[in-house]
């Protein structure tokens, strides 16, 4: 594959409603679209930072930078056999690992392609359907957030995690689960907690939750195995996880007993594939997190979810949950029994709305191979 053009594009798109977390609260995303041109094929990835370096280190404004003055136009012009041989490629440049999966992604999806078939396939993922779970904003009240469950149950939604933050943690959790004794209940921190509140995080036992979701420090591995001892509820690391080096350490620290896989934060496919395999070796079950993705990163999510080591529904669920009209055709839809089928087309198996995605672009960069012979 000769990657021939890359296209690098900032959207705008407004979520139906604010979604917040321990760390603050969004709802006008700021996008990175990728689409990469390798052998007269287009392929299209996202980058899915946030907009604040509040989730991890990077942001919209650094991937712009890092893609723009860096991977950009070091790879233009390139030639390699498989997208899997991206991540070599660009070695030398450290971290940014979602301003590199936008990159690596689209590549991917143009290999499929190319190849004439579905991106799940080409990954290796087994499955037809995928399960799906929802992750829930913190709200006003705990009525209010039972009412967001009751609502989510209905849909056919397989798991349900709550976002936490300290204030609004116990009593909402207790409210949700005095109503619904026997779901599959989870929550998540964002790193809201230290250490010190191990005796309040103890309570939250009694939930029998499936997980706790990065209760501790974005970078701390090591406070989190320190943790995990002193709670019987399962902890899932988000945030901690770069690499399968990083699963590794914290399997090896029981650090944690499930592993969340998100595609940006991991760096691209070939990194997430590696860690559910090495996770799956171990009988760590991983999951496919969200970054509240558009349709396109939300197609990669599904791919990867195919793969066997995915064993715990995802948050991965319908466009319409999210926006008003996505930017991909068909947009994702759940059926009743909670779950996504896996398109079978080749590549994404989503056709990205070009006209749509022209009119929420607000700037854009285009890199162009000199020569057909580079
Ligand atoms: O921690 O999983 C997270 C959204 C933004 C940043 C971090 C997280 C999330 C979510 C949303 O939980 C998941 C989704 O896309 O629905
Ligand atoms: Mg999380």
């Amino acid at each position: 594959m000769r990657i021939e053009s890359i296209e690098l594009r900032e959207v705008h798109m407004q979520l139906k409603s604010p979604f917040e977390t321990s760390f603050g609260i969004v709802q006008d995303r700021r996008i990175l679209l990728v689409e990469v041109v390798a052998d007269g094929v287009s392929g299209w990835g996202e980058v899915t930072t946030t907009e604040t370096p509040s989730y991890n280190s990077e942001t919209t404004g650094t991937a712009w930078h890092i893609i723009s003055d860096f991977i950009a136009p070091f790879v233009i012009g390139k030639r390699l056999a498989k997208a899997s041989d991206f991540p070599a490629l660009i070695k030398q440049i450290r971290g940014h690992e979602m301003a590199k999966s936008g990159v690596e992604n689209a590549l991917w999806d143009a290999e499929a392609q190319l190849k004439g078939v579905p991106l799940s396939k080409l990954l290796g993922g087994t499955l037809d359907e995928i399960a799906c779970g929802v992750s829930l904003g913190i709200r006003e009240n705990p009525q209010a957030l039972v009412k967001r469950v009751e609502e989510e149950l209905r849909s056919g939604y397989q798991r349900i995690k709550l976002k936490i933050k300290p204030g609004k943690d116990y009593e909402f959790v207790a409210a949700v689960r005095k109503e619904f004794p026997n779901i599959r209940l989870s929550v998540d921190a964002n790193s809201a907690y230290t250490l010190a509140d191990t005796e309040h995080l103890k309570r939250f036992d009694e939930f029998n939750l499936l997980m706790m979701e990065q209760p501790l420090g974005w970078d701390d591995i090591y406070s989190h195995s320190k943790l995990q001892k002193q709670i019987r509820t399962a902890i899932c690391l988000d945030e901690c996880i770069h690499s399968t080096r990083d699963a590794l350490t914290a399997i090896e620290l029981e650090a944690c007993r499930i592993v969340n896989v998100k595609l940006g934060r991991v760096g691209g496919h070939t990194e997430a594939r590696r860690m559910q395999e090495a996770c799956r070796e171990r009988e760590v079950p991983v999951w496919c997190g969200g970054m509240l993705e558009s349709g396109v990163g939300r197609a990669h999510n599904i791919a990867m979810s195919t793969l066997s080591g995915f064993s715990l529904p995802g948050d991965v669920s319908a466009s319409l949950r999210y926006w008003n009209e996505d930017i991909i055709e068909p947009s994702v839809e759940v059926t009743s029994k909670g779950t996504i089928r896996v398109p079978k087309t080749p590549g994404l198996g989503y056709s990205v709305m070009r006209d749509r995605v022209e009119k929420l672009t607000v700037s854009c960069n285009q890199w162009h191979a000199k020569h057909a012979a580079d």
